[in-house]
């Protein structure tokens, strides 16, 4: 079982308890549900320093099969501990339990074992040219690892997002310091369990705790040894990691916020349509940067869809993570659920109606001193309205009526951000042609989330900086180098 009462940083090998503690809150009630170690510079350097240290050893020099092997027994161990990477989510996020069994931990686990599968059957590119002279040229790529690299992540879908990040950054050789978000740090805990239990040499996979701003995240991404940070997180917090960044020149690679837009014409399948909205907008209470935030309907179909997802969202049940029948857990924490209020608030000041919810579930027991609240649907607001163009990161979204296909790419269009997009329709062309003008680095037709982990993934705008995802992945943690050789 993960360990409730105090959870370690592991650094080089070694599990380190440090002085300095903070609590890990469960969100469902407020409650303290144990203390986190919270590193400091020096240990944060220690950590560096074990992962350079571990570089320079054998892990350097392990052939692709053997990684492959590693990866696949990471992957065996967090299956082995199914049911405790479940728990863990649940308590420190109070995901609906359900969802961690179905998504977050296989995604987990899917993490590890599609890079052991892609570097095994990776080739290497080469190229058989004639040189200025005549003579023949063969040309071929090396990929080497970058080194130490910085993993930050957030805590919507803790294991998931930090091990999309770790299993490529290990699959291309190189070493990891991860610092989870202080809101989730159970998951990447018991990761480090299992990383030991598997055999990962000492110091190539380092866990330090702690907040961001000048603690443990700062400590790390500003450390002059790393090689390249990866990072998950708001828009905001790129920007003060990019400067960061800077110096030193290191690599980043960033997936940050968004603010989606779905679009839904009259000729869409209507029931698919209404059920794929409800869950763009609502899944893990709207907390994954992949959430559709603003949704437009095409005007004969609004009144009917706009009806429909009224008493699908006034139906939603909120209540105890552990409860099979519950669909929509507390938001991560008090802080943030009184940022997702103070939008309900700025809603009702730039003149919203609200279809659905706008305040707190009043349950009568602990569960009002959680950070629950209330599923909600607003409209009437414009675009230029900061609720349609800020991203509220809750189970929120706003509708919208449109009338022609060149409006609605317009108006889907118009936003800082260019994550995500979905399209509901039947109309063949119309989902391809629409899907081709919208500048978001992903857009569903008629799904949502759903993707092969070999796609690239990744945003444009203030949504981030390159893609991940198999080759991509690859290409972003490791140096290519070109070799070119006279034959
Ligand atoms: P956040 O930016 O507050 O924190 C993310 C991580 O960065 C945490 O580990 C935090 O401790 C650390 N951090 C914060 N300030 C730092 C600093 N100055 N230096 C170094 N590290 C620092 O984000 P969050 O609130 O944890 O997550 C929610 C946000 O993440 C939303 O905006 C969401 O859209 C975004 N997100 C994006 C994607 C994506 O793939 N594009 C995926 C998930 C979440
Ligand atoms: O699909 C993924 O792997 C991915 N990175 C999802 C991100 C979800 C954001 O909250």
């Amino acid at each position: 079982m993960v360990k409730k009462s105090l959870l370690r940083c592991f650094v080089d090998g070694q599990w380190i308890t440090t002085k300095q503690r903070f609590s890990n809150i469960n969100p469902v009630n407020g409650e303290i549900a144990g203390q986190v170690c919270e590193a400091d510079a020096a240990l944060v350097d220690r950590a560096v320093q074990a992962a350079r240290a571990a570089q320079r050893g054998p892990w350097g020099s392990l052939s692709t099969a053997e990684r492959a092997a590693l990866l696949h027994r990471i992957a065996d161990g967090i299956e082995q501990r199914f049911e405790d990477f479940v728990a863990a989510e649940v308590l420190d996020t109070g995901r609906p339990v359900q969802q961690a069994r179905t998504l977050d931990v296989p995604r987990g686990i899917a993490n590890f074992r599609s890079f052991a599968n892609l570097i095994a059957t990776a080739s290497s590119e080469m190229y058989d040219s004639t040189a200025a002279d005549g003579g023949r040229v063969i040309n071929y790529v090396n990929r080497k690892p970058l080194g130490t690299v910085a993993v930050i992540s957030p805590w919507n879908l803790p294991l998931l997002l930090l091990t999309w990040k770790v299993a490529p950054a290990l699959a291309m050789g190189n070493c990891v310091v991860a610092k989870p978000s202080e809101e989730t740090p159970s998951s990447a805990t018991l990761l480090a369990e299992v990383m030991q239990k598997a055999g990962v040499p000492h110091g190539v996979f380092n866990l330090v705790h702690g907040h961001g701003p000048a603690a443990a995240g700062e400590f790390l991404t500003t450390h002059p040894d790393i090689d390249a940070i990866t990072f998950t997180g708001e828009s905001r917090t790129g920007t003060t990691i990019m400067k960061a960044a800077a110096e030193g020149v290191k690599d980043v690679s960033f997936e940050l916020g968004g603010k989606n837009a779905a679009v839904v014409f009259a000729d869409a399948d209507f029931d698919a349509a209404v059920a794929g909205v409800m869950q763009s907008s609502f899944t893990n209470a709207g907390q994954v940067c992949l959430c559709s935030e603003r949704v437009y309907i095409e005007r004969p179909l609004y009144a009917r869809f706009v009806a429909e997802l009224q008493r699908r969202c006034d139906k939603l049940v909120l209540g105890y993570p552990k409860d099979p029948d519950v669909d929509m857990g507390p938001l991560i924490s008090h802080e943030h659920r009184d940022k997702v209020l103070s939008y309900y608030e700025l809603a009702r000041d730039e003149g919203a109606t609200f279809i659905s919810g706008g305040g707190v579930p009043d349950f009568g027991d602990e569960r009002d001193r959680g950070a629950y609240v209330q599923p909600t649907i607003l409209a009437g607001l414009p675009d230029t309205a900061r609720c349609v163009r800020e991203e509220i990161f809750g189970p929120v979204c706003h509708v919208s009526p449109f009338d022609t296909e060149q409006e609605v790419i317009a108006r889907m269009n118009d936003s800082p951000y260019g994550l995500a997009a979905c399209i509901w329709s039947t109309h063949l062309s119309r989902a391809h042609r629409v899907a081709a003008s919208l500048n978001t680095g992903i857009v569903w037709v008629n799904t949502w989330f759903t993707r092969d982990l070999r796609t690239p993934f990744g945003g444009s705008g203030l949504s981030g900086i390159g893609r991940e995802g198999g080759r991509y992945s690859l290409d972003f943690y490791s140096e290519l180098s070109t070799v070119c050789v006279r034959i």
